[in-house]
């Protein structure tokens, strides 16, 4: 974003101005502290192991902190030795917290479980034993392909037990992708379950396995886990029951220290081209950072706090954020199996009230739908127990914040938005709720030990005011330690646009007081006139409209201008029923456009503006611009296997080809 004409560009973008300092009452109680920069300024490598002795309880203390030698891939803490889920789960139990719930659970149906650490224990050790009599030993890979129940942590956490990297595969994900992953991992076992509940109804997964397995050589043994008790096809060479071989297992398992450097597990990226990236994180690095992250940004008191992470566990997020982070912490966690409008759009508030959940972290794309729910749904429900919202996956747009603080956290809870990838395990650029004054919008700051920037085309750090790619210029714990089986791949991916510093792939912009705005991915920045627009700024300037829901911007070739904006626009409930009655769509074409001309000048006017009723999203709720930029460009719409919804194509299609 070197050119004059970008920058000038850049400079009018996001004149976001508000800003919220710190509570003194929440200063007080915070777990993340000012000085926590000032330690970690002055030796980032003494921080890191002082964290890592202080967060973690470890077999053998470790004497290096990291080793980059042979950059860049990292070794931290390798001498050490340690034990993951004797982290997250028997030291709570030994410390006299085993009657502190771990989790609770509410299935989808309105089934609930109040799951104790000394419950999750007893249930770990017993699946570690399970995996050990099926055949599974240090090193082996699993496959975990489950809904959203508890069975899905205790899988992970016997794994890790054990020393068996995991490979969580999204229970949405096709058969397909699932033996692809399969086999890439050569993984031995693949725990799954009968199905689980979506939508109202029982969905399948086992039939998925049966095909992905029926190609997999590697695979030896399937546990599944009963739960919506609907017919399957069994292999009894093959198949056991999760419930039945659980109880038969010894209930004693005493966890075996791992090296530090032990792989964790793998976690394949929804790859936008080609195969896609195992991702592989090993043990300490990763497992302090997400605990220590947890804690200070999420502001996490164990002893008193219920947090409610609305991942999905096939994410990083439900990894990072779910079982390691917030259960090394000893947290007391809600997990949800279903969707937020079953069995009415007001089921995550009805879990807030029930449960007193006082910390939530979701993902823009959930905050926008219950934007364009409307705030009387939360309404209804007592919010009062909220007191930190995070955002994570996507910018959050500066309206989409302020709504988040206002209608869900009573206008006074503080918002960070969280960013951080796959390849980072834990999150990298944020605020710290009760130190650092919150700008709606931005992901603001490195957290304290991390150092990133943002760099021009020849990877010279940028002045304020200015744009450029994000990049992290030092090593950090939970760095991915590279791809499975291609650590060629793994160094022309992150490590050859800038040697020696890792390119995360999204552009970012510094304010005047140098916090970091991230843009999005830079293959979604278009270059319209020669001017470089970020579709975040346009959408964001979309869904500061009153009448706008949520706002897609993709970048469709110009014969004239190189690319032009294409929106695609979802209206709020009632700017959607005026538009029906008066029949003003042509006239709210024109007022969106002139808004965004408003908002971020003329040359960010979007050519076109498409009414939807959906956006297409990936099932980890990232809107894919890629099939939007086929709409645009009037092209055969490409692969569609990893939208939630594949449907939602078909609907903008038949919109697209109605006169308006
Ligand atoms: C955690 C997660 C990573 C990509 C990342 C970026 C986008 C995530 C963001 C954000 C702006 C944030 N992203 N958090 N962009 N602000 N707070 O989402 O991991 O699925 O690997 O995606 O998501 O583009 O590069 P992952």
């Amino acid at each position: 974003m070197a050119d004059a004409a970008s920058e000038e560009t850049l400079s009018n973008l996001l004149h976001e101005d508000r800003e919220f300092p710190p509570d003194q009452a929440f200063t007080e109680q915070a777990v993340g502290k000012a000085e926590l920069y000032d330690q970690a300024a002055a030796d980032r490598e003494t921080f890191w192991a002082d964290q890592a002795r202080a967060r973690l309880a470890w077999s053998k203390d470790f004497t290096q902190t990291l080793d980059w030698s042979e950059a860049p891939f990292a070794k931290w803490f390798a001498d050490g030795q340690l034990n993951a889920a004797y982290n997250c789960v028997d030291r709570h139990v030994e410390a006299g917290n085993g009657d502190r719930v771990a989790l609770h659970f509410v299935g989808e149906p309105g089934d609930t479980q109040d799951i104790t650490y000394a419950d999750l224990l007893d249930r770990v050790k017993r699946a570690a034993n399970v995996l050990l009599e099926s055949g599974v030993s240090k090193g082996d890979r699993v496959a975990i392909y489950l809904p959203m129940i508890p069975e899905a942590v205790v899988a992970m956490l016997a794994c890790a037990r054990i020393g068996a990297p995991h490979s969580v595969v999204f229970g949405g994900f096709s058969s397909d992708a699932l033996r692809t992953r399969i086999a890439d991992a050569e993984a031995k076992l693949v725990i799954t379950a009968d199905g689980g509940y979506r939508r109202g109804k029982p969905s399948g997964l086992k039939s998925a396995v049966d095909e992905a397995v029926a190609q997999s050589p590697s695979v030896g043994k399937v546990l599944v886990v009963r739960r919506t008790e609907q017919d399957v096809e069994w292999d009894d060479q093959r198949d056991v029951w999760w419930h039945e071989a659980l109880e038969a297992a010894s209930p004693e398992h005493e966890a075996e220290p791992m090296d530090a450097e032990h792989p964790l597990f793998i976690l394949y990226t929804s790859g936008t081209t080609g195969k896609p990236k195992g991702i592989f994180h090993t043990t300490a690095g990763y497992l302090m950072q997400a605990a220590y992250t947890n804690a200070v940004v999420h502001d996490v008191h164990p002893e008193k706090d219920v947090y409610w992470c609305a991942a999905d566990i096939g994410w990083v997020t439900g990894h990072s954020y779910i079982v390691y982070g917030p259960l090394a912490n000893g947290a007391t966690q809600v997990m949800y199996e279903g969707t937020p409008d079953t069995p009415h759009q007001g089921r995550w508030w009805e879990i807030v009230q029930q449960h007193q959940v006082s910390i939530l972290y979701c993902a823009p794309t959930a905050i926008r739908t219950f934007m364009k729910w409307g705030k009387e749904i939360p309404a209804k429900f007592d919010l009062s127990s909220l007191r930190v919202l995070g955002s994570v996956g996507e910018p959050i747009n500066p309206e989409a914040w302020i709504w988040y603080r206002e209608v869900i956290g009573g206008g006074k809870t503080p918002v960070v938005d969280t960013w951080w990838q796959t390849e980072t395990g834990a999150i990298m650029i944020s605020a710290l709720p009760g130190v650092t004054s919150l700008k709606p919008g931005a992901a603001q700051l490195a957290v304290p030990g991390i150092s990133v920037d943002v760099v021009d085309e020849q990877g010279r750090s940028v002045e304020n005011g200015h744009g450029g790619y994000l990049v992290i210029d030092q090593p950090w714990p939970s760095m991915l330690r590279g791809i499975w089986g291609d650590p060629e791949r793994f160094k022309e991916t992150y490590w050859s646009r800038f040697p020696g510093i890792y390119f995360a792939g999204d552009g970012a912009k510094k304010d005047d007081q140098g916090n970091i705005w991230v843009l999005g991915r830079v293959d979604d920045v278009m270059n319209v006139s020669g001017h470089r627009l970020s579709t975040t700024e346009i959408e964001s300037a979309l869904v500061s409209h009153p009448k706008v829901a949520e706002a897609a911007v993709v970048g469709a070739s110009d014969a004239t201008t190189g690319q032009a904006v294409c929106a695609f626009v979802i209206l709020r409930g009632d700017a959607v029923q005026e538009a029906d009655e008066e029949g003003e769509g042509g006239d709210l074409v024109a007022e969106l456009r002139n808004h965004v001309a408003k908002e971020i000048g003329a040359i960010a006017k979007p050519r076109q503006i498409m009414v939807v009723a959906e956006l297409p999203k990936t099932r980890s709720g990232k809107i894919m611009r890629r099939l939007l930029r086929d709409v645009a460009e009037n092209r055969e719409v490409g692969d569609v296997t990893t939208l939630a919804d594949s449907s939602v194509m078909d609907l903008i299609k038949e919109g697209m080809s109605k006169p308006s």
